[in-house]
């Protein structure tokens, strides 16, 4: 398996010679029916999209893209234990928790860190954004108290992450994504793990996480078709996230918004597809395998995703790689699953390996699943300039610069979830 992995140069070739990023050469493609199940009936109302059609899509994500996640009696009971109360965090505006999260029935795995930023202003329980993070909680905040991950992590120089652990210089690497002062001083609370407690993201790190834990034949098993790949397991620890926070007084549960940049963006849409207490879904450049409509050959493909990030997916998913006709979803489906909730997704103008007009397709084509609950969409039918946000239930922007998570679009976030939670 692993030599046929798109890695180092082949990967690279792939990004900057071999992809399409010439509008005018994307072959002509028909997108599977939203309202329309696989049987040929139409859908025709709110009842009927969430008796029937919602299930029925849902299986076929579980089916063709992201497994099944295991049903709770897998994991059995999930213990909370608050491991670290700071009330006068970010200069006393808001206490920071520790909460590590375990099976304790699956005691082979080491748990989850999660770690909670609530304003101190708030005289009601708040609001609360819920997102996986690249880099561990220290390198989300700048604060030095915050104990380094122990996990495993890739070698990166710039990061300073050496043999693949985390250093002091690795503090605050990725707090540019987290506004943290921001969200706070919005009256919303922030709840964030570093994805690494779940699985090390690399071809072989499912057998050092929770998928071998909770698989029958541990880290023999061989997954088949169907079965949950690395961002099932990702989304798993944001739903036991919500879990906990149902429990948090300076949380209110009902008004819970999950969010996740690029790959982990793929994994907050996976998230808030399965999940529905997440009243706002936030893809952030989720591109390929996420917001973007797969049929559309321009950026990242089927074929090189799931060469380079095989276990990211359920295995079926490869067998679309060039063939992504025979798939029976697109990605606008994946965002209907949001409805009758909110749903907002973000490009980055320069980050054309997540095609940002296929990232604004999939919430257009997704409408006609809000409109059965009298929902509005974007409001527009083209994709808007840049930097002029659009929306109402689905909310969408391309924004100037790079793939990345900017203060521009934490404030279309803040704005977003406060209406819409
Ligand atoms: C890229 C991958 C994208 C995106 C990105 C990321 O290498 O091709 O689909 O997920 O990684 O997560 O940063």
């Amino acid at each position: 398996m692993i030599s046929a992995l798109l890695i180092g140069e082949d990967y690279a070739d792939a990004q900057q010679k071999t992809a399409n990023y010439d509008e005018s050469k994307i072959a002509p493609y028909s997108l599977p029916e939203l309202l329309k199940t696989q049987s040929g009936k139409a859908i025709a109302n709110a009842e009927a999209w969430t008796l029937e059609r919602r299930p029925e899509v849902l299986g076929l994500f579980e089916k063709h893209v992201f497994g099944k996640t295991p049903a709770p009696a897998t994991w059995g009971m999930v213990d909370f234990k608050v491991t670290a109360v700071k009330t006068d965090a970010l200069g006393g505006k808001a206490t920071r928790k520790f909460i590590h999260i375990s099976l304790p029935e699956h005691p082979s795995w080491h748990g989850m860190d999660v770690m909670l930023y609530t304003p101190n202003e708030a005289k009601h329980p708040v609001p609360c954004f819920v997102g996986p993070s690249f880099g561990g909680n220290h390198a989300v905040s700048n604060e030095p108290d915050v104990p380094l991950s122990t996990r495993w992590m890739r070698d990166s120089k710039d990061k300073h992450i050496v043999d693949n652990r985390a250093t002091e210089a690795s503090r605050g690497n990725e707090s540019s994504r987290w506004p943290l002062e921001m969200i706070i001083g919005q009256g919303c609370a922030v709840a964030t793990y570093y994805y690494g407690d779940i699985e090390p993201d690399h071809a072989d790190g499912w057998k050092d996480g929770l998928r071998a834990v909770l698989s029958p034949k541990g880290a023999t098993t061989d997954w088949q078709d169907g079965q949950w790949g690395a961002i099932g397991a990702w989304a798993w620890g944001l739903s036991r996230i919500a879990d906990y926070l149902e429990t948090e007084s300076a949380v209110d549960a009902k008004k819970l918004a999950v969010i996740g940049h690029s790959r982990l963006g793929k994994t907050s849409l996976w998230a808030g597809a399965q999940d529905q207490r997440f009243g706002v879904v936030i893809s952030n450049n989720s591109g390929e395998g996420g917001a973007a409509i797969m049929r559309r050959n321009f950026g990242e493909t089927t074929a090189v995703i799931t060469k380079a990030f095989p276990h990211w997916f359920t295995k079926t998913y490869t067998s679309y790689a060039g063939n992504e006709a025979a798939c029976p979803i697109d990605k606008h489906m994946l965002i209907s699953l949001a409805a009758p909730r909110a749903i907002y997704i973000a490009s980055a103008v320069q980050d054309e390996w997540a095609d940002p007009k296929g990232e604004f397709l999939s919430g257009l084509h997704a409408e006609p699943a809000f409109a059965l609950f009298g929902h509005k969409g974007y409001g527009v039918t083209e994709q808007p300039a840049i930097d002029q946000p659009v929306g109402d239930r689905i909310g969408y922007h391309v924004r100037t610069g790079k793939h990345d998570v900017t203060d521009f679009d934490w404030t279309q976030y803040l704005k977003f979830a406060k209406r819409n939670l």
